[in-house]
């Protein structure tokens, strides 16, 4: 009878393409081989995979399996997860610890704190708390139905890969640790509202789509994105972004604009500008290029409070199009910059379709700041429209995937996180009684 997997087609896929495009070789399962552990060792790296009803709890030991007593060198390795009633959602977690077998147990350990073990004789898997919510593993039995060991191969082709990997992992957990507590330090606004602005086609709608992809988990496509001459957004729409782990909400939203265009009638109406940065443009009002809102509209919001403002613009650019950016663009650009800093907004740049910058990322990952500034259009882009480099970014947004990449969402993360940071530094700056309760600027 052929040994076969548990994992689904898609579970398969998602861990391939995570290591790499590497290929899994089952060689050991629990119900099929009484000594599961025997057949792993001079394996290479491995995947040990747990399997409960609704989840799948797995390791990846890099280099050998360990040999039964002996205590391994601290590694650097992973552990991820399946939640199964979900469409193939995975959640890695970095784990730094010593591995070792004991009576047929493996065993990873950390500052002597067994972190995880998974006994294959008991059926028995035990996990420390820190790791089991990491993982989003809330059950309370421990008794698995079946355990696997996989060879992975074609990973030594790039032995630095799986490092960078969990290095990405690492970071982008402490970034979604450190959003999904964010707070704005003012206790009059509950969310921080941030605005993207920019050309037609530049990325607006999906860059938004990115962020609510990273915080689900999986791909999310609620902002319609699309290429024409004329924006595809035509309604100016708030979206929240809520977080997959308990679907809450975050303490942001982001706010989804008309694109700009550098004929007059086309696209986002420069009047409109003023309006919506004050909060007074309602969820989902229809632009019209021709006509700006008014105080007459019934829908327009006569007293925003400070809540209903926009606190932070995100200007948004695709990179190719900076150096033919037209003298009319540009001009539209610094005008809205103008109102910006009347209003006392805080302003970043985005720059988007950085076709290599996930690669950049793999390659230097402590870095990110300085290998993001040294690009000649940040200080292109710095000088146009008057906004330091610390506060121009490049992005690579989610387009046609079908799954999340760790390196794209890192860097999405790693701006956003950027954002709020400088909008609570304006927040803690602001006077007094604009935080106390008094309406928006006029
Ligand atoms: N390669 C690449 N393509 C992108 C990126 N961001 C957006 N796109 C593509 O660019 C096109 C326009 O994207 P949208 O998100 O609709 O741009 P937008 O700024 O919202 O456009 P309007 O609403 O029309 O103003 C789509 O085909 C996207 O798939 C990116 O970072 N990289
Ligand atoms: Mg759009």
């Amino acid at each position: 009878m052929a040994v076969t997997t548990r994992l689904s087609w898609n579970e398969e896929r998602s861990l391939q393409k995570l290591l790499g495009n590497v290929s899994l070789r089952l060689l050991s399962k629990s119900s099929v081989h009484e000594h599961l552990f025997n057949n792993c060792q001079l394996q290479g790296s491995t995947i040990t995979v747990v399997y409960f009803s609704n989840i799948i709890i797995g390791v990846f030991i890099p280099g050998h399996y360990p040999i039964a007593t002996e205590l391994s060198e601290p590694i650097s390795s992973f552990c991820f997860s399946f939640q199964r009633h979900k469409a193939t959602e995975m959640t890695t977690v970095v784990l730094e610890a010593e591995v070792k077998i004991i009576s047929g147990e493996l065993i990873f350990c950390s500052f002597d704190q067994k972190m995880l073990s998974i006994d294959p004789s008991k059926a028995k898997l035990s996990m420390h708390r820190s790791l089991s919510s990491k993982l989003k593993m809330f059950y309370s039995g421990n008794t698995f139905c079946e355990c696997e060991v996989f060879r992975v191969e074609g990973i030594k082709d790039d032995t630095t890969y799986v490092s960078k990997v969990t290095r990405a992992a690492k970071h982008m957990n402490q970034l979604l640790e450190e959003l999904r507590a964010f707070k704005p330090n003012v206790d009059l606004i509950s969310e921080i509202r941030i605005l993207l602005l920019g050309p037609v086609g530049s990325g607006k709608s999906s860059f938004i789509n990115s962020v609510r992809s990273a915080f689900q988990g999986r791909l999310t496509r609620q902002a319609i994105v699309g290429s024409d001459d004329t924006s595809i957004t035509e309604q100016y729409r708030t979206y929240s972004v809520k977080d997959g782990n308990d679907g809450k909400s975050l303490a942001f939203r982001l706010c989804d604009s008309m694109g700009l265009h550098e004929k007059e009638g086309v696209g986002l109406c420069m009047d409109d500008i003023p309006h919506i940065l004050k909060g007074c443009v309602p969820d989902r009002y229809e632009f019209s290029p021709h006509k700006p809102i008014t105080p007459y509209d019934p829908a327009f919001i006569t007293s925003p409070s400070l809540k209903d403002r926009i606190h932070c613009v995100a200007y948004v650019l695709d990179i190719k199009s900076i150096s033919n950016l037209s003298s009319k663009m540009v001009a539209k650009f610094k005008q809205i910059q103008k109102e910006v800093l009347k209003c006392g907004i805080a302003c970043v740049v985005l720059l988007t379709k950085m076709g290599n910058c996930s690669k950049t990322l793999q390659e230097n990952f402590s870095n990110m700041d300085k290998s993001m500034t040294s690009q000649s259009q940040i200080i292109q882009v710095s000088k146009l429209l008057d906004i330091p480099t610390y506060n121009i970014f490049m992005v690579e947004n989610y387009t046609s995937e079908l799954e999340l990449d760790p390196f794209k969402d890192t860097l999405i993360l790693f701006v956003l996180r950027q954002m709020l940071r400088l909008v609570n530094d304006m927040l803690e700056d602001m006077p007094l009684e604009e935080t106390e309760g008094k309406t928006g600027k006029e």
